[in-house]
């Protein structure tokens, strides 16, 4: 399939995954697609973010026309985020969610997470970092690193049930 070619790149890097609210429920078949990409995930942690902490997450889109939608579903449900590592890791992850709008997703890369997984332009199942900036904040955003003190007020709440 689309997606068997050779990795992007051979450099090996970390990239934050996060599966969103709307596909909670979908954790063990994506997390197939993860292992069957040849992904390691070396961090995992399920939580719900409040809307001020998903607001941090996304300040880059604090301007753009679908931020209130944007924040308000991503506090709406538990997410699932995780730290992978691999050869080309941010683009190849990327490259497995697929286009941004699910529908786009279904007519270009009908074999990606958020084609098989996505309903639209916002609920599209799944999160990626764009850059190895974004990857290293989004990281220590869910991952804050010991001994640094944390630019995050975020509180994670626990959640231990995912329905
Ligand atoms: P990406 O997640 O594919 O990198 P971004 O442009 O960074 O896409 O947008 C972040 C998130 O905001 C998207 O994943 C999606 O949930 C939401 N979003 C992006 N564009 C739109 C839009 O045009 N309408 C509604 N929601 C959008």
């Amino acid at each position: 399939d689309e997606y068997s070619r050779k990795a992007l790149s051979s450099k090996k890097e970390r990239t934050l995954g996060i599966i969103k609210p709307d596909v909670c429920d979908k954790f063990s078949q994506i997390l197939e697609a993860i292992y069957d990409r040849g992904f390691k995930v070396t961090k995992m942690k399920m939580c719900q973010l409040s809307r001020s902490e998903a607001g941090q997450f996304y300040q880059e889109h604090q301007a753009k026309s679908f931020y209130n939608g944007l924040i308000q579903f991503m506090s709406s449900g538990p997410v699932i985020a995780f730290e992978l590592i691999g050869e080309g890791a941010i683009l190849n992850w990327r490259a497995l969610i697929g286009p941004t709008d699910s529908a786009t997703a279904r007519s270009e890369a009908p074999a990606s997470l958020r084609a098989r997984f996505g309903t639209d332009n916002t609920r599209n199942a799944c999160h990626g970092s764009d850059s190895e900036q974004s990857a290293t904040r989004e990281i220590e955003f869910f991952f804050p690193s010991k001994g640094v003190k944390r630019r995050s007020t975020a509180t994670f709440t626990d959640c231990t049930l995912c329905v």
